[in-house]
């Protein structure tokens, strides 16, 4: 009886708030900033971080580029605000080579109890093994899109919190060594070869005792017309998370991207975050008919003329949806 009450009360509530507003709420937007107040999610800026990780060239482990962009992106967290830690470690790859490896975290609001974590990795893939032309195949990626498109939209998002703080803490995570797995020449095809840094940092989270109500990986989320399904290890894990942040995108009008369906699997950071960390996770990350995730991946061609900003706007607005709405 009480809880009807309050129901009533509530739709009441926002009925009048519609009507006052003198435009009833045909648009979703709206809608939600009478509830709180998401800010907006500049994709221009995002596409910028985007451009800014690739200029440096590939960012294949032990290179000079790729230890200038982890420069960078420490820097780019800091400025935003963010209490940042370095996690330098040595991993040995499939093929026994030591990869310098080195996750970069960055903490916005490190005293709260409350917090979700976001997480991209930041490594472009050695190799073109995906390439239609197989003297590519040896050639490193640029990795505009599988890379540097998540993390621009993490760099973007750290700029709006620091604009306006969430209630919530939000660790931003951006891991390292994960586009080292088997060759496609190798034969081999052993899943613990890929992730290397997130599952270093799910064995050694940054701080002790660390835990998130959820975690949210971006993976290759730049791509012209990219379709985002449930993926199926999300679905395993983190069934809730894959449904708050699919209503989330809808409320605001992205379902042509995030669409309520299941996909296919990936082995991905998450799996790793979820088994190990036991943080449940998501992967929002393309799923294709046609392509192995997108039409470029682990190809020479996945450079700045694939990411598209439209889609970077879409996967960002709806991570600020997202976490502007947690209590
Ligand atoms: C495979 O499914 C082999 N890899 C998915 C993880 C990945 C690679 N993400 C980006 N590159
Ligand atoms: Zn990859």
């Amino acid at each position: 009886m009480v809880n009807l009450t309050a129901s009533l009360a509530l739709l009441s509530f926002m009925a009048c708030g519609g009507n006052n507003q003198g435009n009833t709420a045909n648009n979703a937007d709206e809608a939600n900033k009478r509830v709180v107040n998401v800010p907006q999610f500049n994709a221009d800026s995002a596409f910028f971080f985007v451009k800014a990780q690739v200029d440096f060239g590939p960012r294949a482990m032990n290179t000079a580029a790729h230890d200038a962009c982890g420069d960078y992106l420490a820097a780019k967290l800091e400025q935003f605000g963010a209490k940042v830690y370095n996690q330098r470690t040595d991993l040995p790859s499939y093929e026994g080579k030591m990869l310098k490896a080195r996750n970069i975290i960055g903490a916005f609001n490190p005293d709260a109890k409350k917090r979700v974590a976001l997480f991209s990795h930041w490594d472009s893939r050695p190799w073109a093994d995906n390439d239609p032309d197989a003297s590519k195949h040896y050639t490193p990626i640029l990795g505009a899109n599988d890379g540097a498109s998540g993390v621009g939209v993490l760099l973007e998002v750290a700029r709006q919190l620091q604009a306006q703080a969430p209630a919530i803490g939000i660790d931003i995570i951006f891991l390292d060594a994960e586009d080292v797995g088997n060759h496609r020449d190798s034969g081999l095809s052993d899943e613990s070869s890929w992730c290397l840094g997130s599952q270093y940092w799910a064995r050694n989270p940054h701080v002790q005792n660390y835990n998130a109500r959820f975690g949210i990986l971006l993976d290759m989320v730049g791509g012209a017309n990219a379709r985002f399904l449930y993926e199926f290890y999300s679905e395993q894990f983190a069934r809730d998370v894959n449904r708050k942040v699919w209503k989330a995108a809808q409320s605001i009008g992205y379902n042509n991207y995030f669409v309520a369906q299941g996909g296919g699997g990936a082995t991905d950071d998450h799996l790793f975050i979820n088994q190990i960390a036991r943080i449940p996770t998501i992967d929002i990350i393309p799923t294709s008919q046609q392509y192995t995730f997108f039409e470029h991946w682990h190809t020479v061609k996945d450079d700045m003329d694939v990411i598209t900003v439209p889609t970077l706007k879409a996967v960002g607005q709806t991570i600020l949806q997202v976490i502007y709405n947690e209590k």
